[in-house]
């Protein structure tokens, strides 16, 4: 798949404010400072698209941007990131929650998990949320050019056997490295099949063993308060700001 065109689109603070739902949509989501931001940039062929920091809780706002004038991209807050006042923290995660949950032209959710990393609670408890929602999802393990390639394939198996009791069918997983471009091709190969397809995805398998009905994810997914200085609108939406 090329990409011809990638430019922002706006920013929403939550679902309502999300923009028209006439294109499909792929979003990225994980513990801030796992990669998504850059992710995005990546695969649109385009550095600075999204704003990228190497602070934790950086993205705060979800964020659209249009590619080729008929798909989207979009940057979710990530999760993890213990700072803020509880306020803030239940707003912003209700926000990330209900864009996943309810955004009709969602159609494929692109996790993020760090490869250098042994596997984290949260990011298995997402996981977790996610099946027992039925939401279709892609693994990807990002910064693959940071660690050695034997750490990356065991921390990669050790995740993978953690949640594979969870699934009839692993979801499909992907190594990518931002920095060096690994996996562009094939995560872009992912879009591009749907995209193609149309917005209409399969059903993924039901998860094979019981899960909680209805862990919520802003059970730890955290944001830090304080003023976001978005840098792709100048004039900046004002009054349903969670901070
Ligand atoms: N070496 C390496 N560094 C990366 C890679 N991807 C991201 N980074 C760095 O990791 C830090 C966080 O990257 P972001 O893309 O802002 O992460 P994020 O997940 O969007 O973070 P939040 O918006 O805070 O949730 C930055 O310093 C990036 O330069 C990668 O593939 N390799
Ligand atoms: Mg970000």
């Amino acid at each position: 798949m090329n990409i011809s065109s990638a430019i922002f689109h706006s920013s929403a603070p939550d679902l309502a404010a999300c923009p028209d739902e006439s294109l499909p949509e792929f979003a990225f989501i994980g513990r801030s400072n796992v990669g998504k931001s850059s992710l995005l940039n990546m695969l649109a062929g385009k550095a600075g698209l999204a704003r990228v920091s190497p602070t934790p809780g950086f993205t705060k706002l979800i964020n659209f941007f249009t590619v080729d004038k008929t798909w989207r991209l979009v940057d979710l807050p990530g999760y993890g990131y213990a700072e803020g006042s509880r306020k803030h923290v239940s707003q912003f995660n209700r926000a990330a929650a209900n864009y996943i949950k309810h955004r009709p032209n969602l159609c494929c959710v692109f996790l993020l998990i760090d490869s250098g990393l042994e596997p984290q609670p949260i990011d298995l408890e997402f996981v977790q949320w996610l099946a027992s929602h039925a939401l279709p999802f892609v693994i990807v393990f990002t910064k693959t050019d940071r660690g050695t390639p034997e750490a990356v394939a065991a921390n990669i198996a050790a995740f993978t056997e953690r949640i594979a009791a969870w699934f009839e069918q692993l979801p499909e997983a992907f190594q990518c490295s931002s920095e060096t471009g690994h996996g562009r091709s094939e995560l872009l190969g992912v879009i591009g099949k749907i995209v193609d397809a149309g917005p209409a995805v399969d059903e993924p398998k039901p998860p094979t063993v019981p899960l909680p009905p209805e862990i919520e994810p802003p059970f730890r997914m955290q944001v830090r308060a304080g003023r976001e200085k978005n840098p792709h609108t100048k004039k900046q939406l004002k009054s349903t700001r969670p901070w």
